[in-house]
């Protein structure tokens, strides 16, 4: 009787929870695109990369608590080994701080330029494959389907500060908002969230964000060295905001992926239009979780909520992609530089992007595909 009622309330708790998330709009499209993959995919076979060995990156909802857990307990066990980075970065302590090193140093580049997309591809890829290399992690990285907690994502199985979450909210302190800057009013100004403070509940909770920050939202101590890279530890705030949220529910991601056709615009429209008052889903994420270093331009992969927001981002280009594979997985538009800031030539395919001495420069070409990208080893899709 006993398991019975287990078995019972299981089965009732995977039932509300299919209730409680519907696929979307966007699940649906990419839903309805994976016979163009698997066309495409017969008509230019990828060696050892086929649609069914593909691996399944899950949506955070979708994993189990017990394999939520898996993923943030190899998170923490990535913090807890030494840095690769400490002698260009006196304040990297861990393998975690490594990545938040390495996008420190390459921002300007990787942002508003060619380099984005493929760029944080193959970073999300790096840091995946090591928690499953260096921390023993079975599973794949996980995504936010930021529409599934846009209305209340400090009360929901991201943030609610559970064992199975990524990490509560911050305590609350007061604070004026998120300065949008180029933007008009009353855009220039994201209202506060429900937080700011230390985080103080879940995984995270002890951990420390030891480099930073260089362009902080919030109000935070200042690094000892001017490229932030020195060790300024302190701990995670958040100020989860759903102010931020509201521009990532799916009509607008549905829209970004479908009404933008060439890679330019799809890119534009993602990473914001903040002259004319559009945050877009790029940072309407980010300041989802916004406080120290998540709010920072150059810091923000030191709260490891970045790392499911960029692998939905990842999932957003796929879906786009696999609308037109001819003619995408070879689209790449913009300068080398940010927002073509110095003046650069547009880049292309055999450009290079590496991940400092993380990882070797490769051609933009290379990282154009999930399937059979990186010499075949990209090889998933999105679940
Ligand atoms: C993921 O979860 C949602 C509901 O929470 C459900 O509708 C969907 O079928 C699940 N997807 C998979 C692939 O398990
Ligand atoms: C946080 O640190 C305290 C004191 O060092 C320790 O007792 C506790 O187990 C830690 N909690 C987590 C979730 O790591
Ligand atoms: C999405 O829906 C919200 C709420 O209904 C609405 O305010 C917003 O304008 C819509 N955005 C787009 C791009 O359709
Ligand atoms: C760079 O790209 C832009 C827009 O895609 C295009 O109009 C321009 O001609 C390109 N410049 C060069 C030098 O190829
Ligand atoms: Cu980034």
């Amino acid at each position: 009787m006993v398991q019975f009622t287990t078995w019972a309330t299981a089965f009732l708790v995977g039932l509300a929870a299919a209730a409680e998330y519907p696929p979307d709009v966007v699940d649906k499209l990419a839903e309805s695109s994976l016979p163009k993959l698997k066309e495409y995919l017969e008509k230019n076979p990828q060696g050892s990369c086929t649609y069914e060995t593909a691996v399944k990156r899950r949506e955070w909802s979708n994993l189990s608590v017990q394999e939520r857990k898996d993923y943030t307990d190899a998170v923490l066990c990535l913090m807890s080994k030494p840095a690769l980075t400490s002698a260009q970065a006196p304040g990297a302590k861990s393998r975690f701080d490594d990545y938040v090193v390495i996008h420190i140093q390459q921002t300007p580049r990787n942002h508003g330029s060619t380099f984005f997309l493929p760029w944080h591809r193959y970073y999300v890829w790096h840091y995946e494959n090591a928690l499953r290399t260096e921390c023993n992690y079975k599973g794949y990285q996980p995504y936010w389907n930021w529409d599934r907690y846009a209305k209340d994502p400090a009360n929901s199985p991201l943030f609610d500060g559970s064992e199975g979450s990524m990490g509560g909210n911050g305590a609350k302190v007061t604070h004026q908002g998120i300065p949008i800057p180029g933007a008009p009013s009353p855009y220039n100004m994201i209202p506060p969230g429900s937080g700011g403070g230390c985080v103080t509940t879940g995984p995270f909770k002890n951990m420390s964000v030891n480099v930073g920050p260089l362009a902080p939202s919030l109000q935070t101590t200042r690094n000892p060295q001017s490229d932030g890279l020195g060790y300024n530890p302190r701990c995670l705030r958040r100020d989860v905001n759903k102010n931020a949220a509201a521009v990532t529910t799916a009509n607008y991601t549905y829209d970004l992926i479908t009404a933008n056709k060439e890679i330019y615009w799809f890119q534009t429209v993602m990473e914001g239009q903040f002259p004319q008052g559009k945050w877009g889903v790029h940072a309407g994420g980010h300041y989802t979780v916004s406080g120290d270093p998540a709010g920072d331009f150059y810091v923000s992969p030191g709260d490891p909520m970045f790392w499911l927001h960029h692998t939905m981002i990842d999932r957003v280009w796929w879906i786009w992609q696999m609308q037109d594979l001819e003619k995408r997985l070879t689209q790449v538009s913009m300068t080398r530089t940010m927002n073509n800031f110095p003046p650069s030539a547009n880049g292309t395919l055999d450009d290079l992007s590496g991940l400092g001495v993380l990882a070797e420069d490769v051609k933009v070409r290379e990282l154009m595909s999930t399937m059979g990208g990186l010499g075949g080893k990209f090889c998933y899709v999105y679940d």
